[in-house]
């Protein structure tokens, strides 16, 4: 379903088995060498989500090889099958621009039943490739908004497990959050018994 010019939002894409995989390696990930963290930000704030990546590490409001906000170690790869997983991924916004994504970051965001997303953009990348993001277990509302600010219009769309979207063109750099997860929901059969996993891939377009 197109939700916006550029927002390409597939329901319950990802097959119970690709799931459990990816929530698997996640739970790898977690671990080290950059362990999920809460974010702080510069003026002193705590994400609720908790956070890591590979390939480059996000923090605010930047991409750095090693985490120097975390344990200042090097970040985990990008797997070459996360990478074609994001190109599949592409191919439903834009059939002709699946081939040329370079994906050469994940951030994977855990959100426990409390957890939220305040309304931001996502403009530390340094390219006009789509993102790709992919949910697992809870169910949220995922508020898309407009290039323009925080404040409406936006839309509300309910993401549970499996669910693929995709923000290219004139929605890359739309405000964006998750107001909500809904704590009750969950997805056993993925692996996941509490709280919404989303792993984003991006193109940052350094080097
Ligand atoms: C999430 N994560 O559900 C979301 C999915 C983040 C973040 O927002 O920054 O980690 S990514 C949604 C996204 C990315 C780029 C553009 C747009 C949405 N958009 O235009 O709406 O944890
Ligand atoms: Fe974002």
């Amino acid at each position: 379903r197109v939700v916006a010019p550029g927002a390409v939002h597939v329901p319950e894409w990802l097959p119970v088995e690709r799931r459990r995989e990816l929530v698997a390696a996640c739970r790898e990930w977690a671990r080290g060498p950059v362990p999920l963290r809460h974010t702080v930000l510069p003026g002193g704030g705590v994400m609720s989500v908790r956070t890591v990546c590979l390939g480059w590490h996000w923090q605010p409001y930047r991409y750095t090889r090693t985490a120097d906000d975390v344990n200042g170690a090097r970040v985990a790869a990008l797997p070459p099958w996360l990478v074609a997983l994001g190109r599949a991924a592409v191919a439903y916004e834009d059939e002709g621009a699946a081939e040329a994504f370079a994906p050469d970051t994940a951030l994977i965001n855990f959100y426990d039943g409390a957890a939220r997303m305040g309304m931001h953009q996502d403009k530390e990348e340094r390219s006009g490739a789509p993102v790709v993001s992919l949910s697992i277990g809870a169910t949220c509302v995922f508020r898309f908004g407009n290039p323009e600010g925080r404040g409406q219009p936006y839309t509300d769309v309910e993401l549970v497990s499996g669910d693929l979207f995709v923000f290219g063109g004139p929605s890359r750099f739309a405000f964006h959050g998750v107001p909500k997860v809904y704590a009750g929901s969950a997805d056993p059969a993925a692996g996941m018994r509490a709280g919404r996993l989303n792993v984003t891939l991006r193109e940052t377009g350094l080097s």
